[in-house]
């Protein structure tokens, strides 16, 4: 009962069913407009992707096969040690729909630890990158050269059916979630302290408590924070760019490893994951400026005058979402319970206070409240990980669980290559005059 894939199999062939009679009974039922603004805007409110394992509501923020954040932080299992929850679990859960049990967890910390194991040529080309080659940029190379290890491709090479498909994704998604702390941690050795990883795993410990040994932090409160933290990032639905990266590429039946390494370069982008690592630079321009304490007049001058030099604010502002991030709260409770009274703490809490009316005040920002990227780098700076420019590294780590989760049930419910029509400008202005 614990083998995760035997439990997905007595899902699978279910799940199929349900759709078949669904598509069947309602397949050309209407699900929305779409309008010429919404082409030109993102695609902002198109409803034209199927992705099971999470769904962001406007207004609630993100539920997990139908859990909010604060439901899996009380349901999920957690370390024998620890209070937060493990993220082997929201990865059992996303992928099974249920919530798994303590013994669960165990089976598959385990069955990660077994499998983590860095080809030597990965290890070869990150050593020779130069070293001012951004993290994110060493990941997703790191990433894309471990399909040399796909069972998913060479299956597909040598005839698998269809329906064996999902089989050949989970057995790469198991691997890859396996080795991703170890390119991560080779990364973070080599650009920031020059060493060489030591590459040994714990098989009786969690995933996150390995991933902080391997970059050499064997603090009790970072591997809690670890823990929640990448739990609280593995998925946002599948439109973001890095889900829908993921899920568009994989369509084309590359390999578990490319899909998720063109997923790792979108999220490397400022407007979406890089914003954790912006977030630091900006607070970090603001404690230059202002000091350690500044006031929350001062605070809301920075503010103010971030938005009249026609930046962006970072960590505020959402897509969708239309509240306060559940993801912020969630860390901002973290920080609450273990350093109330740390400076940069003090700072983000004030920004949250003061930030909003002045974003809503340029009548244009739809949403004026944090996002998780505005909680997250706080969070690792009080436990010394200071190098901002590696924080999209976690964030990418803890989102390849949902993503790769999704990608198994797109190959199981046997989704075709994605493909939807463009328009020209002048063929839009045509339909316009024609209708
Ligand atoms: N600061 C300043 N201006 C902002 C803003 C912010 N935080 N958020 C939105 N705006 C501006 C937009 O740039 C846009 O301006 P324009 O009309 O002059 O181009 C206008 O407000 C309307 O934008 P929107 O509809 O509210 O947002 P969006 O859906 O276009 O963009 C997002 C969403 C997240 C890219 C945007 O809010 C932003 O740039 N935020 C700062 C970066 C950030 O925190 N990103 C992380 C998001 C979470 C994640 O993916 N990890």
């Amino acid at each position: 009962k614990n083998d995760l894939k035997q439990v997905l199999k007595s899902k699978v062939a279910a799940e199929q069913e349900r759709i078949k009679k669904f598509r069947k009974e309602h397949g050309k039922f209407k699900v929305g407009e779409i309008t010429i603004d919404m082409m030109y805007g993102g695609m902002r409110g198109i409803k034209g992707l199927v992705y099971e394992t999470s769904l962001l509501d406007t207004n609630e923020g993100i539920r997990f096969r139908g859990l909010s954040i604060p439901e899996c932080n009380e349901v999920l299992p957690k370390a024998p040690e620890g209070c937060e929850p493990l993220p082997e679990g929201i990865f059992w859960l996303l992928l099974t729909g249920d919530c798994p049990t303590e013994e669960n967890v165990r089976w598959l910390s385990k069955e990660w630890s077994k499998r983590a194991k860095l080809p030597a040529h990965v290890l070869q080309m990150l050593e020779n990158l130069p070293k001012d080659v951004h993290p994110m940029a060493q990941f997703v190379a790191g990433i894309a050269a471990c399909s040399s290890e796909s069972k998913f491709a060479k299956g597909y090479t040598e005839g698998m059916t269809k329906a064996q498909y999902w089989e050949y994704a989970y057995e790469d998604v198991m691997d890859l979630l396996a080795n991703l702390p170890l390119i991560a941690a080779v990364i973070y050795n080599r650009f920031y302290k020059n060493e060489e990883t030591c590459m040994k795993v714990d098989t009786s410990k969690d995933w996150s408590y390995n991933f902080a040994k391997l970059i050499g932090f064997d603090d009790p409160g970072f591997v809690e924070m670890l823990r929640l933290y990448l739990t609280l990032h593995c998925d946002h639905e599948g439109g973001n760019v890095s889900a829908h990266a993921v899920h568009l590429v994989g369509s084309a039946l590359s390999d578990p490893y490319l899909a998720f390494s063109a997923g790792m370069a979108g999220l490397a982008g400022p407007l979406h994951g890089l914003a954790n690592q912006e977030v630091l630079v900006w607070l970090s321009k603001l404690k230059q400026k202002l000091g350690e304490s500044p006031s929350e007049d001062q605070i809301k001058g920075y503010v103010e005058e971030t938005l009249k030099s026609g930046q962006v604010v970072p960590g505020y502002g959402h897509a969708v979402l239309r509240k306060t991030d559940p993801r912020y709260i969630s860390q901002k409770e973290f920080a609450e319970k273990h350093f109330p009274d740390y400076p940069l703490y003090k700072i983000v809490s004030t920004l949250y206070k003061v930030a909003p009316p002045v974003l809503q005040a340029t009548g244009k920002i739809q949403n004026p409240w944090p996002n998780v990227d505005a909680h997250s780098g706080v969070l690792m700076q009080y436990y010394g990980l200071t190098q901002m420019n590696f924080y999209t590294v976690f964030f990418g780590v803890s989102r390849a669980i949902g993503v790769l989760s999704a990608l198994i049930w797109s190959r199981a419910l046997g989704l075709p290559i994605e493909r939807p029509k463009s328009m020209t400008t002048d063929a839009l202005m045509e339909l316009v005059k024609s209708s």
